[in-house]
């Protein structure tokens, strides 16, 4: 048997990465019995006919993007075209923390924006404990300080189309030579360039080039909102309810730190948003 890991998945085509050698493999009847395979997986490979026998137990799964086994999401904004949304970044960190997976963020396009804005950005997000970097592809401002973010990581880009996610692969290291597309002032959004998810070796890990996407739904509850907002976590098990949604019930955490500033209010604005988007399910 041969364990490998599943980089990429196109037209019924998987490629398993086994020890730095690509296998072009397919499942056969193996999804019968367990499903769709995803990027990420771990699977076993026959040695005679590399076809995949069976895929080993994922450590976690993620639906979008569609990939499976990561360490850690590093959610790619850029400062610039398309315009950075606090929104946006509290509903993906929400989104990573409800998924259990440690999440940073990467503003891009430095060179377009000046230090007071991104800085203060950078502030917000520290101080719920997000660590937060800023970097440029066209300069490299910030490319040799996310450098070791990756290493024994299975990291994946996530974020809107047009943002640099593919741009900033090729500042790190020319040699994934991924396709750069563009963003249309006219549209107000980046025009899909990268179509799949791909794993790329780096630093004894993977990092993952992911399609962007304009919207994403929270499948979740109201609750899990007032539960896996980026820094609410612990707070929350502290209100008086433990069904507490952090708006007007007495005696409620959350409010008492937003209150007194440690949580910032823009933090608060942004979650009141959430709810009101998830009111649905
Ligand atoms: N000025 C500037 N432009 C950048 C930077 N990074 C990316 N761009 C530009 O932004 C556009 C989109 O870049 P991509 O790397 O294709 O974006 P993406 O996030 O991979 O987009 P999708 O593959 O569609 O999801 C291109 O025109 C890039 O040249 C940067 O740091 N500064
Ligand atoms: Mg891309
Ligand atoms: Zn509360």
């Amino acid at each position: 048997m041969i364990e490998g890991v599943i980089v990429s998945i196109k037209y019924g085509t998987y490629l398993v990465n086994s020890n730095g050698v690509i296998y072009q493999t397919s499942p056969r009847g193996l999804l019968k019995f367990k499903g769709k395979l995803y990027v990420g997986d771990k699977v076993l490979l026959d040695e005679d006919n590399f076809v995949i026998t069976d895929v080993l137990e994922r450590s976690s799964l993620l639906k979008r993007p569609p990939i499976s086994n990561v360490s850690q999401i590093l959610l790619i904004f850029s400062l610039k075209e398309p315009e950075f949304s606090y929104y946006l970044a509290f509903k993906y960190l929400t989104y990573a923390s409800f998924n259990g997976i440690k999440a940073s963020l990467i503003l891009t396009k430095a060179d377009k924006s000046n230090e007071k804005e991104y800085q203060q950005i950078k502030e917000t997000f520290e101080k719920i404990g997000i660590s937060t970097y800023v970097t440029s592809s066209k300069n490299k401002e910030g490319i040799e300080e996310i450098k070791n973010l990756f290493k024994n990581n299975v990291s994946v880009l996530i974020g809107q189309s047009g943002v640099g996610k593919s741009s900033l692969l090729n500042a790190i290291d020319e040699n994934f030579a991924r396709e750069v597309g563009e963003y249309s002032l006219a549209l107000g959004r980046g025009k899909h360039k990268t179509k799949e998810v791909l794993l790329l070796p780096y630093m004894d890990g993977y990092i993952a080039d992911t399609p962007g996407f304009s919207s994403l739904e929270l499948e979740m509850s109201k609750l899990d909102v007032a539960h896996y907002f980026p820094s609410f976590e612990k707070d929350a098990l502290e209100c008086f309810y433990s069904n507490c949604l952090h708006i007007s019930e007495k005696n409620c955490k959350i409010k008492e730190k937003v209150d007194s500033g440690e949580i910032p209010s823009i933090a608060y604005e942004n979650y009141l948003k959430l709810i009101e988007e998830v009111e649905k399910y």
